[in-house]
C-alpha cells in the first residue's frame, strides 16, 4: 500500500491525494509536517533530506518533490497517458508543472504565509502586494492558454493540470484582491466536476 507522508492542508500533498484519486490508487497518510511536526527526525530526513512534504513511500522507494511524486505515480500505475503520449505533448504537460513550481509558487507562498499564517502585526503587506501582482500576471496568462480548454492541454485531462489546478484553487481561496479571468473562472468550476479535485483540494481551504 502507497503510504504518504505529509497533512492534508499542504498545498503539494493535496496534489498527491488527488493524483491517487485520478489513479484509482490506494493509500494510506499519515499527519507529517506544521503542527504535526516529526519532519526533522533523522528517520524523516533519511527519507526526504528537505524535511519537507509530501513523501511518498512505495515498494522501499521514497520519493519526493510533489511534482515528480505525480509523474512517478502516473508512470507506475497506468497513467502513462496523463504523462503525455509523445515527447512533444510531454513537454506540454511538463511545461505546466514546472511554471506552477517556479513562476506561480514563490508569489503564492509569500502571500499564503502572510495572509494566512502570520498574525496580522506580523505581516509584511508590501510583500504581499508585490507577489500579489506578480501572481496577477501569473493567472492572466494562465487564462489567456485556456481559451481552447476545457483543460490546459485542450480536451483531456493530464498531469498538468494537477498542479495547476491546486495553484488555482488557491488564489480563488485566497482573501486577495482578483482580476476578472473568465476562462480561469470556468477552468475551475471543469476540475470541481472531478471527485478528487473537491475531495482533496477544492474543499473550501486555500
Ligand atoms: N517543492 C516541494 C515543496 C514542498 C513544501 O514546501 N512543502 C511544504 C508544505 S506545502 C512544507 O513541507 N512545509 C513545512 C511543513 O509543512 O512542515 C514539493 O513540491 O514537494
Amino acid at each position: 500500500m502507497i503510504r504518504i507522508l505529509g497533512r492534508e492542508d499542504s498545498i503539494n500533498v493535496r496534489k498527491v491525494l488527488w493524483c491517487c484519486e485520478e489513479l484509482g490508487l490506494a493509500f494510506e497518510r499519515e499527519d507529517f509536517g506544521g503542527p504535526f511536526g516529526k519532519t526533522d527526525t533523522p528517520e524523516y530526513l533519511s527519507l526526504n533530506p528537505n524535511g519537507l512534504v509530501p513523501t511518498v513511500l512505495d515498494d522501499g522507494l521514497a520519493v519526493w518533490e510533489s511534482n515528480t511524486i505525480l509523474r512517478y505515480l502516473a508512470s507506475k500505475y497506468g497513467g502513462e497517458p496523463l504523462r503525455g503520449r509523445d515527447p512533444a505533448e510531454r513537454s506540454r504537460v511538463e511545461r505546466w508543472m514546472d511554471w506552477q513550481l517556479s513562476v506561480v509558487g514563490p508569489p503564492m507562498t509569500v502571500v499564503f504565509i502572510n495572509l494566512i499564517r502570520l498574525p496580522e502585526d506580523e505581516r509584511d503587506m508590501a510583500a504581499v502586494e508585490k507577489s500579489r501582482n506578480l501572481l496577477a500576471k501569473a493567472m492572466t496568462l494562465l487564462d489567456g492558454e485556456l481559451g481552447d480548454g476545457p483543460y490546459i492541454l485542450g480536451r483531456e485531462f493530464t498531469l498538468a493540470d494537477i498542479p495547476l489546478g491546486v495553484a488555482v484553487n488557491r488564489w480563488f481561496e485566497l482573501p486577495i484582491r482578483r482580476e476578472k479571468l473568465d476562462n480561469l473562472a470556468r477552468y475551475y468550476g471543469t476540475l470541481r466536476e472531478r471527485a478528487g479535485y473537491t475531495q482533496h483540494v477544492a474543499n473550501g481551504i486555500p
